[in-house]
């Protein structure tokens, strides 16, 4: 019994050596004190033996259990120490490393200039209105007293989803809607994307956006109107700026003009943004028509009111001095990042 006891050691001890895994030690340890193990079978013989012999051989036997529990435990020790020495190998972090860096985005130059036309408008009073892109002919055209054959309206000129329906050519929709939803007075502006059939060339984009804007209340007047519009241009282009008004036609408006600013580059003496003139044309305006008032349900004895209109992409590039409208559509981050 003692040699199988020095062998059942020496094997565990043989055995133990070779394990490389928590798993194979357990295995190892149920191999060698579970209850199917040798030195169990030894232990439960134990009865048969006579009083002194059995004293004897119990202590040897359980000196042997102790020594296989004590290595058991050193293995286990051992094979975590080395596990923890791998991941720490492994799962290493040089905190000292410099991070990288995540590039943070930009406003689009189009989204700044909306930001900053809006903001002057906001401060007056303004509240910003919006509606669908796509719109119905009622709303686009003939709430606007285009008329019937205006070449606007041509197959040629619009994007028609289907017959009574378009995407708008321009953001006054979003006037003429608020005018049947709300009561005077009325003062909105709407920026938003408009589309019109045209081949793209370094001033012509497809789709584009403008800011218009509506004022409708008792008493309104040209003045009111030349006043506001006057203002905006010393808040937009610098207090420095002059404007003039030069007559000129819409539909929807009677009498109509189109605003200049005196050239915010050279003061007015000629240079290449004003094209040498020393004058920068920036919107359309005009007193809004009688028949645009009327559909809208307001009261033309008791109301009258001024309209506004400019496109973004074109004021963006007077700006910053950008000569190609393109630039704005093709998202190369070198141009983009440019505006903050
Ligand atoms: C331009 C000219 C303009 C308007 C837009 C408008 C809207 C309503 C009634 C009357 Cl509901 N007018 N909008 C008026 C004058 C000019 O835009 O050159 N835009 C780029």
């Amino acid at each position: 019994m003692q040699t199988q006891l020095s062998n059942i050691l020496q094997e565990a001890k043989e055995q133990l050596k070779n394990a490389v895994t928590e798993a194979d030690t357990e295995d190892l340890r149920i191999k060698l004190l579970g209850k199917k193990g040798r030195l169990t079978e030894i232990l439960r013989s134990m009865g048969s033996l006579d009083p002194e012999e059995r004293k004897t051989m119990g202590q040897a036997a359980n000196s042997v259990r102790n020594e296989i529990e004590n290595l058991l435990e050193e293995t286990f020790a051992n094979i975590k120490e080395l596990q923890m020495g791998l991941r720490f190998k492994v799962e290493r972090i040089d905190v000292t490393e410099p991070g990288i860096q995540t590039p943070l985005g930009t406003k689009h130059p189009i989204t700044v200039t909306i930001d900053e036309i809006t903001n002057v408008f906001t401060s007056m009073g303004y509240s910003i209105a919006e509606g669908p892109e796509v719109e119905t002919v009622f709303f686009n055209f003939d709430a606007l007293n285009a008329a019937a054959n205006h070449p606007s309206r041509d197959l040629t000129d619009t994007f028609y989803i289907s017959p009574g329906v378009l995407l708008r050519t321009q953001t006054s929709p979003v006037q003429a809607r608020t005018l049947l939803a709300q009561k005077p007075p009325i003062k909105i502006i709407s920026p938003g994307r408009c589309f019109r059939c045209d081949t793209p060339d370094a001033t012509h984009s497809p789709m584009f956006h403008q800011v218009e804007g509506l004022l409708v209340d008792e008493g309104v007047t040209m003045a009111d109107l030349k006043g506001t519009l006057d203002l905006f241009a010393k808040e937009l282009f610098g207090s420095e700026v002059k404007t003039k008004f030069r007559p000129h036609f819409f539909p929807f408006t009677e009498p109509s003009a189109e605003m200049d600013v005196s050239c915010f580059k050279c003061g007015g003496k000629g240079c290449r943004i004003c094209k040498g003139s020393g004058w920068i044309e920036i919107l359309g305006c005009g007193m809004v028509h009688p028949n645009v008032l009327t559909v809208g349900g307001i009261d033309t004895e008791r109301y009258t009111g001024f309209a506004f209109g400019m496109g973004v992409e074109r004021i963006a590039m007077l700006k910053y001095g950008i000569d190609d409208i393109r630039l704005f559509y093709e998202n190369d981050m070198r141009f983009i990042g440019q505006f903050k």
